[in-house]
């Protein structure tokens, strides 16, 4: 295994653990993860490997292929958030949400990914999982995943500094092969729902439009302000927990930017809802009309779309796509198009050429299958 070689090479020992973790794609339900509703993501192939050697000192050092000739040093006593290079906080971030009194010792680790940086697929979320996952099982913890996706949560969170949701690291850690996982945001509770599109001649394509987000920055941190200021107008501690005719009753009392934001919220909690009803009963065209209003509702109330996510949108839908959507915090990353297997090659000429056309980047295209959570891979 690569991994195994590449870590043998940088730091002159084998290692004694491999994980993985996968990134996702989230079928519906987008920025509802802290809003308290149900989400639907599942994981894709593409996964963040990662490679553990155990030390007999406290210190932390971290290599990977992504930033080659780089190796963070660190200490498990000293962790404060934000220490070391952005990509090495996500790692770090889990060892100080852990806390040093739950380490009897450091590591070094090796980070290998095939999961698109910035695409919109969860590449932060899988390299935290596949550390939480390891350590573990390293110290035999027998944490929830539940658990171990909340660690997660809160190394980026308060670590690394991006106020995101629960919805990408719990995807990383509870996803079950050929399944998507109907997740309810408040508590964790979860449902495998079956996703088998190939068998009904359908598949997920995913557009990366190339357009790399940066989340850390304000826009994500604004419209979850907004969403938690209208439920605090509402007098609910979530906006799961009011009906969209209610929202609308009070429209009144909001300006029209929380507006906006809110009844995106609430009105893609519903189609969450919508979306495994048509899933269970076989209707994909009903699915597809989801995915798109989810979209139309990212784009106009939501504002966090931009115009290489909506030319992927428009041209997949005008060549027969069953419906389409951006996917993750937006402002660049991918978009996925529910699609007959027989049409995936005309949906990429055509995407690629309108890409072309309006002097975009090249897009890149793959078909996601629901695939395995965060699991070990090897134990020395
Ligand atoms: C990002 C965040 F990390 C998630 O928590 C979620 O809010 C998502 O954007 C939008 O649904 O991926």
């Amino acid at each position: 295994m690569e991994i195994f070689e590449k870590f043998t090479e940088v730091f002159g020992y084998a290692p004694n653990l491999i994980s993985a973790a996968p990134g996702r794609v989230n079928l519906i339900g987008e920025h509802i993860d802290y809003n308290g509703g149900d989400v639907l993501p599942f994981a894709i192939a593409h996964s963040t490997y990662a490679a553990f050697g155990a030390r007999n000192d406290s210190k932390i050092r971290i290599a990977s292929s992504l930033f080659p000739g780089e190796v963070i040093q660190a200490d498990t006593h000293i962790l404060t958030p934000l220490y070391g290079q952005m990509w090495s906080r996500y790692i770090l971030g889990v060892f100080w949400a852990v806390g040093s009194a739950r380490l009897p010792h450091g590591f070094d680790i090796y980070i290998d990914s095939t999961v698109p940086i910035g695409a919109g697929l969860s590449s932060s979320a899988s390299v935290e999982a596949s550390v939480a996952i390891a350590l573990n099982e390293f110290f035999q913890w027998n944490m929830s995943l539940p658990d171990l996706a909340r660690i997660a949560q809160r190394a980026e969170n308060d670590f690394v500094g991006m106020p995101c949701g629960i919805m990408d690291q719990a995807i990383s850690l509870m996803a079950q092969e050929g399944q998507a996982l109907l997740l309810d945001t408040r508590t964790l509770k979860s449902e495998q729902i079956p996703l088998d599109l190939t068998s009904k001649g359908l598949e997920l394509l995913v557009i990366d439009t190339r357009v790399h987000h940066e989340l850390v920055d304000g826009g994500y941190a604004e419209r979850r302000d907004s969403c938690e200021k209208a439920a605090e107008t509402l007098g609910v501690s979530t906006l799961r927990e009011i009906s969209v005719s209610e929202f609308e009753s009070r429209k009144r009392e909001f300006d029209t930017t929380t507006y906006l934001r809110a009844h995106h919220a609430v009105t893609e909690i519903a189609r969450v809802s919508k979306a495994v009803t048509a899933l269970r009963e076989g209707n994909y065209e009903e699915l597809g009309q989801l995915l798109n209003q989810s979209h139309e509702s990212l784009r106009d109330e939501f504002t966090v779309s931009c115009p290489e996510l909506n030319c992927a949108v428009e041209v997949a839908n005008s060549r027969g796509a069953l419906g389409s959507r951006m996917i993750g915090g937006g402002y660049g990353g991918s978009a996925i198009a529910l699609i007959h297997q027989e049409d995936r090659a005309s949906i990429e000429s055509a995407v690629s050429d309108a890409f072309a056309k309006n002097e975009f980047i090249s897009p890149r295209f793959f078909v996601a299958l629901p695939s395995a959570g965060a699991r070990i891979i090897q134990r020395g």
